[in-house]
């Protein structure tokens, strides 16, 4: 039964309550739904009549493609001046003998260890530390852009950038100009956690605020450059905090257009000092997923990270509006892996996200970051095309 067909059925079902009957009617005509909306979608929709209605916003966009690209990340450094309580970094500056801290030649390595490998992208992503300033990082983006130009550089966050360019004294226009000049192709979706003050100050205080982050990527759009969102949930904040928090995106959105994909992002307990609070259900994944769908209907895509939340639940949200499960990562991020997700070293090869996506009856696309196509998996067969092949290296040290 295709997704149009299931709404229909949904909206002749007579036990419906009438609020949630107007959402679906409105969804139905692609009208957009107001925060109260948001807000009830998440305190009386459940799972079902949530997958039909995200379900039904996905394949209108995308059908059953799912997207995914070849990547791996760069963790310059898993010590940082900030205290994040969710993190499970972030008091190890106190404890530095855990800790590492790439040189400039270190991560280089990272890259050259992928020469003539078929990666698209490297994502840069970590702590924050003082030698890790603008001139340190536009000299990384710089030699990096020399030694492989065509690799895509999705690089730092506002937390990054608020911090270096506030230390050199710049504003966040001459800064962005200054990292793209140096070979910045996109930001990631990180630092973003919960905008509202009052979850934020009591998880995230001290580094930049919900208005700073918006604001860096705003001046980053500015330079027709694109960038991605997250959201961290799961945690002490209440649904309206989730839904202020995608409200600001899609403002944002409406005014830019600069932003690609949201990604919640679900909070993990082990090793930080938030511990203490129980992680939330797959069941409230997936309705945190399908109502993300809903909610922003002016960004494309909604990514599920599956190195977070596990190979099967990565599965499950392909029905729950989620379009895109992120990259083949080859065990080169460690930051969830520390904070307690099932997949202790994350890779997968482009074969075994190909047959993931297949598995559920998605159709897989390789993508770059810009999502232009890189490779359509639909009736693709891995022994005939050896070039599509992604072999393993080990993980640099
Ligand atoms: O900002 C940290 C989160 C983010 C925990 O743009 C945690 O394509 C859960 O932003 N439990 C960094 N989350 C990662 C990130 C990202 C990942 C994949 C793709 C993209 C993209 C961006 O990780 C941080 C923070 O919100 N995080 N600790 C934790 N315990
Ligand atoms: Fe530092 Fe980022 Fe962890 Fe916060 S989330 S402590 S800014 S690494």
């Amino acid at each position: 039964m295709d997704a149009e067909h299931k709404l229909s059925i949904l909206l002749s079902d007579a036990t419906l309550s009438e609020d949630l009957k107007n959402i679906a009617q409105k969804v139905g005509n692609g009208e957009r739904i107001t925060f109260d909306e948001g807000v009830l979608l998440y305190e009386k929709g459940e799972l079902g009549y949530l997958g039909v209605l995200a379900n039904f916003v996905r394949e209108k966009r995308h059908g059953d493609k799912t997207f995914f690209n070849r990547n791996f990340h760069i963790e310059p450094t898993n010590l940082c001046v900030y205290d994040c309580k969710f993190c499970s970094y972030s008091r190890l500056i106190k404890q530095r003998e855990e800790g590492w801290e790439y040189t400039m030649e270190q991560m280089l390595d990272v890259v050259k260890k992928y020469d003539g490998q078929p990666v698209t992208e490297v994502h840069i992503v970590g702590g924050v530390l003082p030698q890790y300033d603008v001139a340190f990082y536009s000299e990384l983006f710089r030699s990096i852009r020399q030694h492989r130009p065509e690799l895509h550089i999705k690089a730092l966050t506002p937390v990054e950038y608020h911090y270096i360019f506030k230390k050199a004294k710049i504003d966040y226009a001459t800064g962005m100009r200054l990292m793209k000049e140096a070979g910045l192709d996109s930001i990631p979706g990180g630092g973003a956690e919960i905008f509202h003050p009052e979850i934020r100050e009591q998880i995230a205080k001290d580094k930049c605020t919900g208005e700073q982050w918006l604001a860096i990527h705003e001046e980053w759009h500015k330079l027709g450059m694109r960038s991605n969102a997250t959201m961290l949930y799961g945690h002490i904040e209440e649904f309206w905090h989730r839904v202020d928090h995608m409200e600001q995106l899609r403002q944002l959105q409406d005014r830019t257009g600069g932003f690609q994909t949201f990604i919640p992002l679900k909070f993990r307990h082990e090793n930080n000092q938030m511990s203490h609070v129980p992680e939330v259900s797959v069941i409230e994944d997936l309705r945190n997923y399908a109502i993300a769908r809903i909610y922003m209907d002016n960004f494309d895509h909604i990514k599920a990270y599956w190195a977070m939340i596990s190979r099967s639940t990565a599965q499950l949200s392909l029905s729950f509006g989620v379009d895109d499960i992120d990259g083949t990562l080859d065990d080169t991020t460690k930051i969830y892996s520390m904070a307690g997700a099932e997949e202790q070293t994350p890779a997968m090869s482009t074969k075994e996200l190909v047959e993931l996506i297949k598995q559920v009856g998605r159709h897989p696309i390789e993508r770059d970051t810009l999502y232009n196509v890189i490779t359509d998996y639909k009736d693709f067969q891995f022994e005939e095309d050896a070039k599509a092949r992604f072999y393993k290296l080990p993980v640099v040290n």
